[in-house]
């Protein structure tokens, strides 16, 4: 593949996009910010691919972070597009087809009784934390370090994704009293959390039930069971932001996979198959206070676009449980060929996966908080990324960012990617 390499046009492109967005983006972590070097541009995807502007092919391990859980350009949300762009784009008017996609979400999420659609997971996590300050009439939230729930100002404490990406400490632009409303805690730590929590009343504990905008984090045993505890002993709502995990981690999200059920749920990715479509839901005696059925406010133009539904239903009825059983195997057998790369190389990996969501450390393990990861080899894993996008799979442009898998990702193009990648580890470890 590096034979061939050229990225001329992608340079010609992104002089000019750094001259129109901040950073040359419309998203930090598309910057390489944490990787170095420049981003490719992209010119079409289909299946497990994406092409740039120059031509070259990646394996796609990205997939648009988190919501092409069938692929690119998959022809059954397609089909669905086509079908209904011709009756209209965007009403602002009812529509039956949010009807039909809250139905199946609900089928899937039986804790979901009531849930308003919006158009980002930002909107979605920010919504449920306003939820829970009206229902509970308190003021403080807790969110764990490294967890990202989006840039909305209540969430900018101690960020993962992006914010952990690029270093920075918080964000300007928060003000300080409202940031002073955000407590955290480290992932895994349940004693943390009970302290806070019995000293504080929170109006929720918000949490990535798998963490994965810090890496890959999943909870250790016992964990997520102790926040329902704390939450049902301090009168704190317990929210789990399934933006990414949702629909990924298993068929019916993290509630199904470690039987833990929250009060409210933020959705987002996988429920618009890669178009702008965010949730947020749970009991109909907690939604039934937004308005306006209740007094909080949360509102959207664009929510429940039905070209949006469309593409969400399109996917979600795609993603069987035999369908998922299936990547969620594939994306086993990745974990173990990273596993097996490391130990050959001598190189300490700690991988692992939960459904079709993935992630590596360079990091002889346990990873159990954002400071652990941060232990990790960053250095081995920004010359990994290259030599790994050099030779043609695209990871994710961060040490602190989850991988993931797609249904059109099948055997051949898993064995094609641990050839891969082993090679570019004997590159980057030199
Ligand atoms: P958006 O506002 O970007 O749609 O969703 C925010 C969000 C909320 N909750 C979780 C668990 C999330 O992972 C996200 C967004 N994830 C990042 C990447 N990890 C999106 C990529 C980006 O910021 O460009």
């Amino acid at each position: 593949m590096t034979a061939t390499w050229t990225t001329t046009r992608s340079q010609a492109l992104m002089a000019r996009a750094r001259d129109l967005f901040p950073g040359g983006v419309n998203s930090p972590v598309r910057a390489f910010g944490g990787v170095g070097g420049e981003p490719f541009v992209v010119a079409r995807g289909e299946g497990p691919y994406i092409w740039d502007v120059d031509g070259n092919r990646y394996i796609d391990y990205v997939l648009s972070w988190g919501p092409l859980v069938l692929g690119h350009a998959p022809p059954v949300v397609l089909d669905a597009l086509d079908e209904v762009m011709r009756r209209g784009t965007s009403f602002g008017i009812p529509t039956g087809l949010e009807v039909a996609l809250a139905e199946h979400i609900v089928e899937r999420m039986p804790h979901v009784e009531m849930l308003r659609f919006v158009s980002s997971g930002t909107e979605a996590a920010m919504s449920a934390a306003r939820v829970a300050r009206a229902v509970t009439g308190r003021d403080a939230i807790l969110k764990f370090e490294g967890c990202y729930h989006g840039h909305a100002d209540a969430f900018l404490v101690k960020a993962g994704s992006g914010v952990a990406t690029l270093g920075l400490p918080n964000s300007p632009g928060v003000p300080a009293a409202l940031a002073a409303l955000t407590y955290t805690a480290p992932f895994n730590d349940l004693d943390a959390v009970r302290t806070i929590a019995r000293t504080t009343p929170l109006a929720c504990i918000m949490v990535e039930p798998i963490i994965g905008n810090a890496g890959f984090i999943p909870p250790v045993a016992g964990f997520l069971e102790g926040l329902r505890a704390i939450c049902d002993e301090t009168g704190a709502l317990l929210v789990f932001d399934e933006v990414m995990t949702g629909f990924r981690v298993a068929y019916g999200g993290a509630t199904e996979r470690f039987g833990v059920t929250p009060d409210l749920v933020a959705l987002g990715k996988v429920i618009g198959g890669g178009l702008p479509v965010a949730a947020y839901g749970g009991r109909r005696e907690i939604m039934s206070h937004v308005a306006p059925q209740g007094a909080v406010y949360q509102a959207g133009t664009l929510s429940g676009n039905p070209l949006a539904m469309a593409g969400g239903l399109a996917t979600l009825t795609a993603l069987t449980p035999a369908l998922h059983a299936i990547v969620e195997r594939r994306t086993g057998e990745l974990v173990a060929g990273l596993r097996a790369i490391g130990a050959r190389a001598g190189v300490p990996i700690t991988a692992d996966h939960a459904g079709s969501m993935w992630g590596l450390f360079f990091h002889p393990g346990p990873v159990r908080s954002y400071e652990e990861a941060k232990q990790g080899d960053t250095a081995l894993f920004r010359r990994f990324f290259h030599a790994a996008r050099e030779r043609g799979v695209y990871l994710a442009p961060s040490a602190f960012e989850a991988g993931f898998m797609s249904a059109a990702h099948g055997d051949d193009v898993v064995t094609e990617t641990l050839g891969i990648l082993e090679e570019a580890l004997t590159v980057a470890r030199a």
